[in-house]
């Protein structure tokens, strides 16, 4: 009998093991900065000191804004939960070594893609969530209309920025010799500007648009009708893990797709139920698998929709309707914009 049961327990033993075996090989394995992420139960994102409308610390210590909002997007993606996220503020020069270190497993803080920085500080960038470019501040008491009406002036930058080079080419070709002043932290640099150590202020057009938005008196402040360079903004990871930034790449996609979809937090309970194949297939329903094919859930996408919204929801909450920023060249590719995610087949 003893016997008999201690042949029943090998075979079933043989049993489980070939099923583990089977379900080992279906189950994909997750790269190191995914597993950590797991393993902690918190995405580490870094974000900026500050930047209205892209990323504000709150007084009582929580976060919002646009780039807040794709750090949200990965944690919904990974962890099925947005709030799970710990933020790390970096001023511009601390970026590199942030992602060189791995201190940040995400990076979502008005970054511009380049090529030196895809290669010299070791990151995968994902899709471009905002396509931005460098303008000018002025006072309107100044009186100044264009670059030339700085001539001997003092612009007041930020260093460790796309911005601060950017400044350098533009009045070279522009023949305009001026005086940089030139601060590590963002507040300074807008502080200077506004104490009146400075005649102008240069940075991204959404960060121009968000300063004068919040500054006490906004019509004190005209933005020059000059667009300096092209300022590609999105989230960065380091390059140790390509399938984490596959992850990052496909949640920010997502984000768009629900637009173009019309898909939104308010309503997606109800494209759940759709007959439609695609929509189906987008939100990971049914047999469709696409999150297991990097390890997540398949109903990623639902969890981000819900959790943070689509990419419209994000613009509009941030800096839409609180600085009336037009969506222009960020608006769906349906619409004349450059939105366009590729299809989740
Ligand atoms: N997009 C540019 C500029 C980004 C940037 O850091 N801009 C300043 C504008 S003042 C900023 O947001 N600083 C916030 C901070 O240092 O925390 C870049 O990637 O270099």
């Amino acid at each position: 009998m003893l016997k008999r049961l201690s042949v029943l327990f090998v075979l079933a033993a043989m049993v489980v093991g070939v099923f583990s075996v089977t379900m080992a090989q279906d189950a994909v394995k997750v790269g190191p900065i995914t597993q950590r992420i797991l393993d902690r139960k918190k995405l580490i994102c870094g974000v900026s000191t500050g930047t209205p409308g892209f990323t504000v610390i709150n007084t009582d210590g929580s976060y919002s804004g646009f780039d807040v909002d794709y750090c949200r997007v990965v944690a919904a993606a990974i962890l099925g939960d947005s709030t799970l996220v710990d933020f790390r503020p970096l001023q511009a020069d601390q970026r590199q070594a942030a992602i060189q270190s791995e201190e940040v497993d995400l990076m979502s803080r008005n970054t511009t893609y380049t090529l030196s920085r895809d290669s010299v500080w070791g990151a995968t960038f994902a899709p471009t969530t905002f396509y931005d470019g460098q303008g000018m501040m002025v006072t309107v008491a100044s009186g100044i209309t264009d670059l030339k009406g700085l001539e001997g002036l003092t612009i007041c930058v930020q260093s460790g920025t796309t911005t601060e080079l950017n400044l350098a080419d533009q009045m070279s070709l522009a023949g305009v010799k001026y005086t940089p002043k030139v601060f590590a932290a963002a507040d300074a640099t807008w502080n200077a500007f506004v104490a009146g150590q400075c005649d102008a202020f240069t940075t991204d057009k959404s960060g121009l648009i968000g300063y004068k938005g919040s500054a006490p008196d906004p019509t004190l402040f005209a933005i020059l009708d000059v667009t300096m360079s092209k300022e590609p903004l999105g989230p960065l990871s380091p390059q140790s893990d390509p399938q984490f930034a596959d992850i990052v790449r496909w949640s920010v996609y997502a984000t768009i797709q629900a637009e173009e979809y019309g898909i939104t937090s308010k309503n997606v309970d109800t494209f759940l139920k759709s007959d439609v194949p695609e929509i189906q297939r987008f939100l990971g329903q049914g047999d469709n698998a696409i999150g297991s094919l990097y390890g997540i859930a398949n109903d990623f996408t639902v969890q981000i929709i819900k959790q943070v919204g689509n990419y419209g929801e994000i613009f509009d909450r941030n800096v839409g309707a609180p600085y009336g920023v037009a969506r222009g060249v960020n608006d769906l590719w349906t619409k004349g914009g450059l939105m366009y995610s590729p299809p989740f087949r």
